[in-house]
């Protein structure tokens, strides 16, 4: 046994989440077609958006309100859909298509070849447009293999919206349906960043999804940067007809709760959103949004440089998955800071590896049995060369 695996934490084997039971046995096990590990299936069933004290919770309560009083109670809310959902449901249903990034199993988190740990809250659009709602936000986490870093976690929380109109509504704008759809999608979403933040320097930016067109991504500035907190757009008319809606146009988005609960808290780490410390959990409050968030105290840095040659299959994902893996909560940061091809056409990359608790000084000696076992587990699973 390798010494990282004592920093694992227990995994519950049976959860239920909206009156779905999953049994750990079912979802993990040795199998090449399964990459979700203990670390990821632990945060299954934790939702921190249902938890009206937690500053997700309470984000979420929050725009439910902006969206009761603005349109008298039309909007359906959804907390509660299970995370582990059909390939069908997170990509088929939203038209992405089969050669697309975002399937591989580098990005996505597969439970077998046909099952997926929902990668944005858009796997439920299709089935809830079937069953006949209109009006509807759908909240949950979602999960993804990704980059490390403040504003990157592979477990976050989306909030969709989706709003169909209906013809007549269309035609009485007097404009085309598209360019309405479009308009009245972005009024909705300037209002509803008034509501949480009041004035905030924000941006449209022009998008690409597969299930929607046009498509825009809104952005904020936030600690002298723009970051990038949600994507919309008009929804393509092929997933309104595939569930009967033939004469109707519709606008969908999906909110990054964690980035606006950022913005909204000024929460400096997206890790934080996961601190059981009673110096975080005890600065907010039901109903809270005016609370800005107090560090209690900054600890330093410790920076770690680790250099190899990579072979075809590497890839950053991957890497990010096994600093993860070993260190949990305590990497804030993995990223490229050189990579060169030699003659022989071997390419090296060298990745600085930041630790950093929130919540403690860490030792020396800490950090570096830490290290060891990146590198160590780095050459043994991803094959590449220390140099
Ligand atoms: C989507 O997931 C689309 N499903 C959004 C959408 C819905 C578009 C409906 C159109 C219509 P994207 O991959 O950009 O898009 O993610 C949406 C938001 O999730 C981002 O803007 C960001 O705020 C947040 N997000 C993405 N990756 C992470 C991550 N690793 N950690 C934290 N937040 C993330
Ligand atoms: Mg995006």
């Amino acid at each position: 046994k390798t010494q990282h695996q004592k920093w694992k934490q227990p995994v519950a084997s049976v959860l239920e989440i909206g009156g779905v039971k999953i049994v750990k046995d079912d979802v993990v096990r040795d199998d090449p077609t399964n990459n979700v590990p203990d670390t990821i299936f632990s945060k299954l069933g934790v939702q921190l958006h249902r938890r009206a004290q937690h500053p997700i919770g309470i984000l979420k309560n929050a725009i439910y309100n902006y969206f009761d009083v603005n349109y008298s109670g039309k909007f359906d809310k959804f907390d509660d859909l299970c995370p582990i959902v059909s390939v069908k449901q997170n990509f088929d249903d939203v038209l992405v298509p089969e050669d697309h990034v975002s399937r591989s199993y580098n990005d996505t988190y597969y439970i077998d070849p046909e099952t997926v740990l929902r990668c944005h809250t858009s796997a439920h659009q299709a089935e809830l447009l079937t069953e006949g709602h209109t009006h509807f936000l759908v909240t949950g986490d979602v999960y993804r293999r990704d980059s490390i870093d403040s504003t990157h976690y592979p477990v976050f929380h989306q909030m969709e919206g989706v709003r169909v109109f209906s013809p007549a509504e269309c035609e009485a704008s007097g404009m085309d349906a598209t360019s309405y759809a479009a308009g009245d999608l972005k009024k909705c979403l300037e209002g509803l960043a008034r509501h949480l933040f009041g004035a905030v320097e924000m941006r449209w930016v022009d998008s690409y999804f597969p299930f929607t067109n046009p498509s825009f991504e809104l952005e904020i500035y936030f600690q002298e940067k723009w970051l990038e907190v949600l994507g919309c757009g008009v929804m393509e008319q092929e997933i309104l007809k595939r569930t009967g809606k033939i004469n109707n146009v519709a606008w969908a988005f999906g909110l990054g709760l964690e980035r606006l609960a950022m913005v909204l808290f000024e929460i400096p780490d997206i890790r934080l959103f996961w601190s059981t410390d009673e110096r975080f959990t005890s600065q907010f409050s039901q109903g809270q949004l005016g609370v800005k968030f107090k560090p209690f105290s900054k600890f330093p840095p410790c920076y770690k440089d680790m250099s190899f040659w990579i072979n075809d299959s590497f890839t950053e994902n991957n890497l990010c998955e096994v600093v993860r893996g070993i260190a949990g909560d305590l990497v804030e940061e993995v990223r490229l800071i050189d990579n060169f091809t030699n003659k022989k056409g071997m390419t090296s990359h060298c990745y600085r590896i930041a630790y950093r608790s929130m919540e403690r000084s860490l030792t020396d000696e800490e950090i570096n049995q830490l290290q060891g076992n990146v590198r160590e587990v780095a050459q043994s699973k991803l094959n590449v060369v220390l140099r």
